[in-house]
């Protein structure tokens, strides 16, 4: 088992909106400034999304990627993962319009059709900072996060040219077997970078026994040829990093799957919470692993 950790780090996302955070970077100026950051204390992934710099509404469209993508790309060496899963409200094409012209090193891709619900989260803002936020997350109780066998495929057509490799994204255990049978019809190939997600309002929660369960699933379907990371969504981050790595797992932090440093506390940034899994992992007798070792311990070829 190799003693190097690979840190994501999630800048953004879709989920969480302006009102709930402060912090939560929005502009072209401010994605650079966090990306860096976070590679800076230790992310040799950044898993990337769009916004508008106007409204922090989440976006598909070229013009606002490339207010962070280029400068991201020539101020970090870090591993430009662009998310397809966009947001659940977006359409497969707009999800894949951005990254089939940049042609990421490295796209999510989502295991299989879900719930995505964000509804909840509505209710704790005491006052909404741009009018589309409120709607967003209350017409999530009615929403599907739309990742047939199809469109898969279609993503992995789209990105096939560089070939892109993929961030595997697992929210229950439908989704291994679905990856098992696509490798099976040679729609993805082996190695696999799995990443486990677990505590959304609508796959698998963020307990030790289903993360024991998927990893032992994942053994048996692809024994020595895949690796896993794990993302505890919400309160459960560094829980299910502290047993990601002790499994010799990978971790994935960021403002995207969790907006807090601790009970109660907002993180400041996302390179906030970089600091502190890093520190989790040296606890362990780890170390973060640099952007070059990620890409041998992942297979790419830069
Ligand atoms: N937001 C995470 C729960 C994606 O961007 O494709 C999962 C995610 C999906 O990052
Ligand atoms: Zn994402």
């Amino acid at each position: 088992m190799s003693n190097k950790v690979i840190v994501s780090c999630a800048l953004t996302g879709s989920i969480h909106t302006p009102s709930m955070s402060p912090h939560l970077p929005v502009t072209g100026a401010e994605m650079v400034r966090e990306g860096k950051a976070a590679s800076d204390a230790g992310a040799s992934i950044l898993h990337l999304h769009a916004r508008d710099p106007e409204t922090g509404q989440p976006s598909a469209d070229l013009a606002h990627w490339q207010g962070f993508y280029p400068q991201l790309a020539e101020q970090s060496d870090a591993i430009l993962n662009m998310s397809t899963g966009g947001s659940a409200v977006m359409s497969l094409d707009d999800r894949l319009s951005a990254s089939s012209q940049l042609q990421p090193e490295m796209a999510s891709l989502n295991l299989g059709t879900m719930n995505f619900a964000l509804y909840p989260l509505a209710d704790r803002i005491k006052s909404w900072k741009h009018e589309w936020e409120e709607p967003f997350l209350r017409n999530s109780n009615d929403l599907v996060f739309k990742n047939t066998p199809r469109d898969i495929g279609e993503i992995v057509r789209t990105l096939d040219v560089r070939p892109t490799v993929f961030e595997l994204e697992c929210y229950d255990i439908s989704h291994l077997y679905m990856l098992d049978h696509l490798a099976s019809k040679g729609v993805l190939k082996p190695p696999f970078f799995l990443q486990f997600v677990l505590g959304v309002l609508g796959g698998a929660p963020p307990l030790p026994e289903v993360l024991y369960f998927l990893k032992n699933t994942a053994d048996k379907l692809f024994g020595a040829d895949y690796t896993f990371s794990v993302i505890g969504a919400g309160r459960a981050q560094m829980q299910m990093a502290a047993l990601s790595i002790a499994l010799g797992g990978h971790v994935r932090v960021g403002l995207e799957d969790n907006l807090y440093i601790a009970k109660g506390e907002l993180a400041t940034s996302n390179a906030q919470q970089v600091e502190k899994v890093k520190a989790l992992i040296e606890a362990n007798g780890k170390q973060v692993a640099t952007p070059t070792e990620t890409r041998e311990l992942l297979g790419i070829n830069p």
